[in-house]
């Protein structure tokens, strides 16, 4: 199939799936046409059946914010036009769902049917969706796609209970490519961090509010003097600062490092013991699924879709929302040398069930459906 796949390309979970979702359909011989404002982050290579088309979002004086939502449909339009499209694929609804259904009505004036798909990933539900701003375009472009996808349950409900839906919304959740994301033999950077055999925790996320780091560094705190240990915190955004600040203040710059954003991240991943993601909400949380997939157990709150994910007392631990206490017992007893192997080897066995290879012909059976169906 001729596909066309619209996501932010920046750092982010949404960005991530459907990059690696392209380049995986890619392999298996599917010509893949990305379209976005800048060549996505996890594009590192370009195989023969791979395209990039950049959106060109002109500006103007006039323009206080730049009317990308425009600029968008007339690339999906052109895209559909040049290449011959059979199916558009966009990922996180706003505004790639409103975009693709004004590109689907200008074709349709052209007399070229293009069927669309949107798969929501999170925050376009849980956070930004829900400002009123956007309720009603939401609503109508959900409504209006050929084909939805929600990469959990949670977000399928969560979806459900905050808009008037009326499309069924197929969950697919999100998958792991095992070839990439496995433990790699990395002691010399695990001495490096941690010279006196301390365990080391690990985060990585884009560092918005909704992932509560302030959490991680409160639990760290109280963690190192009962087991010792150290915490890498990696990846940017706009919290980084102040936790930055935070550690300082707490001084604790000795046992924490910030490593910015990183592309070779099952390096880090390779030589962790603990991941920690306390969110406020999580629809999926494909970072901690990465952490597992290199054997790495897991302290997370049981927000949103996390519990689909990470099982009670196998593969880690889930605690309530902010209940530091807790995180930090856990953190304790998964830590012991008696219980870290058996919790490393649950965690890579979850892992495995998201194997990409399962979920990706769970994707091609939805394309075909819905190119049949519309
Ligand atoms: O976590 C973020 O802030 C990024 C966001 C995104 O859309 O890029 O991630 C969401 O989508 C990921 C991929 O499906 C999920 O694994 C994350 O759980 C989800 N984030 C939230 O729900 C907060």
């Amino acid at each position: 199939m001729k596909i066309g796949i619209v996501c932010y390309p920046t750092f982010g979970g949404s960005g991530v799936v459907a990059t690696e979702l392209g380049k995986a359909l890619a392999a298996v011989g599917h010509e893949i046409h990305f379209i976005t404002y800048s060549q996505p982050t996890r594009l590192d290579f370009f195989g023969e059946n791979i395209f990039y088309h950049e959106v060109h979002i002109p500006n103007y004086p006039l323009f206080q914010y730049a009317p990308y939502e425009s600029a968008l449909s007339s690339a999906m339009v052109n895209v559909v036009n040049d290449e011959k499209l059979d199916v558009l694929h966009v990922h996180y609804a706003i505004p790639h769902a409103s975009s693709a259904y004004l590109a689907k009505q200008i074709l349709k004036s052209q007399g070229i049917h293009i069927p669309f798909i949107t798969t929501l990933h999170g925050t376009d539900i849980t956070l930004v969706g829900r400002d009123a701003a956007f309720g009603p375009v939401i609503t109508f472009s959900i409504n209006a796609s050929d084909g939805v996808t929600a990469v959990s349950e949670f977000l399928k409900n969560a979806t459900n209970e905050s808009f008037p839906i009326t499309k069924e919304i197929e969950v697919i959740p999100n998958f792991i490519d095992l070839d990439r994301f496995k433990k790699q033999k990395k002691d010399h950077f695990k001495l490096a961090i941690c010279p006196n055999n301390e365990k080391l925790l690990v985060h990585t996320s884009n560092f918005r509010k909704v992932k509560r780091i302030e959490d991680i560094v409160l639990m760290f705190d109280k963690l190192r003097h009962i087991v010792p240990s150290k915490l890498l915190l990696v990846g940017d955004g706009p919290e980084r600062s102040r936790i930055e600040y935070m550690c300082k203040e707490m001084k604790l710059m000795h046992d924490v490092r910030f490593l910015g954003n990183l592309d070779a991240i099952e390096e880090v991943l390779s030589v962790a013991d603990l991941f920690v993601m306390p969110s406020e909400t999580e629809s999926f949380g494909l970072a901690a699924l990465e952490a597992m997939a290199c054997e790495v157990p897991l302290i997370t709150s049981n927000a949103g879709g996390l519990p689909e994910l990470n099982i009670q007392g196998v593969t880690g631990f889930m605690s309530n929302v902010g209940d530091i206490e807790d995180m930090v017992k856990n953190a304790a007893y998964i830590l012991q040398e008696e219980n870290l192997p058996r919790f490393k080897e649950n965690a890579l066995a979850r892992a495995k069930e998201f194997d990409l290879a399962n979920i990706l012909p769970q994707y091609e059976a939805y394309y075909e459906r819905i190119v049949a169906e519309s």
